[in-house]
């Protein structure tokens, strides 16, 4: 059997999951029988709907027996808000199964393919491994540390400048990458951004793309240590929940125009800069389920989540223009480590043309993660 194509395949159809199984991993399935016909697809559409493997079953019917299971994560072997899919495998006849990886969830880690092979099924586990661990990091980094994966967006042109010095940034990047984009917000729980960038952009934050019309829009968080930003403009529209993160320095008045706008209020502990504490600001974010942050700027913030050492991956688009000013913002401001050995290590994972720009894909080096 081809398994390497058929992953390929049910790993499309787990992305149908995006934006809408959170806490849940995104997960797809395929039955194959031996002839290589594939009688059933299905795909996890959020919790406490069906799992990938019972939709395929479903849709395979009686020709499921006899038949291998292809799915991009380990079948459940445990009740959580549904049953496990082990039995129900094993109750269709189906007697092969191939997986991409193990289930990193405690309650499952390896019991799922424990019991099948132990009820007699052939089991092989690997195939397409690499592409299936990527579209989950978020639900391993949350299933198995109750911390969001944090991902650091940002735009710049060639001379890594995010803005010109009169402060205008629209547009650096092409069209192809904000929708780009748009697809990281549908993979986000929570998009953050700093004082700065909600003051000079007045960012919405919610997922326009009409390809995307069926996630949820993230949660909105505005980290503002100070109480700077007024109660208007975007971020207090109605389109997507917003929490304030903020500290003991913001006046009460301003606590009580944010909640009065409709915004949840968080006064946060403070970093020993005085500003919020960003570890612990994933670390009540994990808490409330959100697996996957978007951090998207600006430079301070960015800077201080650096520094605090809560990224786990950077995501850059590049435009292929030079801007210059030696006061014109870059991708990261702050003090800079220093001397150069200090410089935080990142392992490329793609470098690939977007629309006229380039996006650079880059995970913090697994030793210098949460290091600082
Ligand atoms: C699968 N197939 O399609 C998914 C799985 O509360 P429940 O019953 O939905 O269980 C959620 C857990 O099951 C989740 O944390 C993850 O370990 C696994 N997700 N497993 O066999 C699926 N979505
Ligand atoms: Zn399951």
């Amino acid at each position: 059997m081809e398994a390497k194509a058929h992953i390929h395949r049910a790993l499309q159809l787990a992305e149908r999951g995006l934006g809408h199984v959170s806490p849940n991993p995104m997960v797809g399935a395929l039955i194959v029988t031996p002839a290589g016909d594939v009688v059933g697809e299905g795909w996890h559409e959020g919790p406490g709907t069906p799992h990938a493997e019972v939709m395929a079953l479903a849709a395979a019917g009686d020709r499921a027996r006899g038949a291998t299971a292809v799915v991009t994560l380990e079948p459940c072997n445990h009740i959580g808000r549904t049953g496990p899919c082990t039995e129900a495998l094993i109750a269709s006849g189906i007697t092969s199964l191939v997986a991409a990886t193990p289930d990193p969830n405690p309650l499952v880690n390896g019991s799922g393919f424990d019991r099948l092979r132990a009820a007699g099924l052939d089991v092989q586990v690997g195939p397409g491994a690499e592409a299936a661990k990527h579209l989950n990091r978020a639900f391993e980094r949350h299933v198995t540390a109750g911390l969001p994966w944090v991902t650091l967006k940002m735009a710049s042109t060639l001379d890594g400048k995010t803005a010109a010095t009169d402060g205008t940034s629209r547009w650096i990047s092409g069209a192809e990458a904000r929708s780009d984009v748009q697809r990281l917000r549908a993979w986000a729980d929570a998009v953050i951004i700093g004082s700065g960038t909600a003051l000079a952009d007045d960012p919405s934050l919610t997922l326009r793309d009409p390809a995307l019309t069926h996630a949820l829009s993230p949660l909105r968080v505005l980290v503002d240590s100070s109480g700077r930003v007024p109660p208007r403009g975007r971020l207090f529209d109605t389109a997507a929940p917003t929490l304030i993160a903020t500290t003991e320095r913001t006046p009460d008045r301003r606590l009580r125009e944010w909640e009065a706008a409709g915004s949840e209020v968080l006064v946060c502990d403070a970093a020993p800069n005085g500003r919020v504490s960003l570890a612990g600001l994933m670390s009540h974010l994990g808490k409330r389920d959100v697996q996957g942050v978007l951090l998207e700027g600006g430079s301070t913030i960015a800077w201080g989540a650096v520094a605090e050492g809560v990224i786990d991956e950077v995501v850059l688009y590049v435009a292929p223009k030079l801007l210059g000013g030696a006061d014109a913002p870059s991708v990261l401001s702050g003090q800079g480590f220093a001397p150069i050995g200090q410089a935080l290590q990142l392992d490329l994972t793609s470098a690939e043309p977007i629309g006229p720009d380039l996006k650079v894909v880059a995970r913090v080096h697994r030793d210098h993660r949460g290091a600082r």
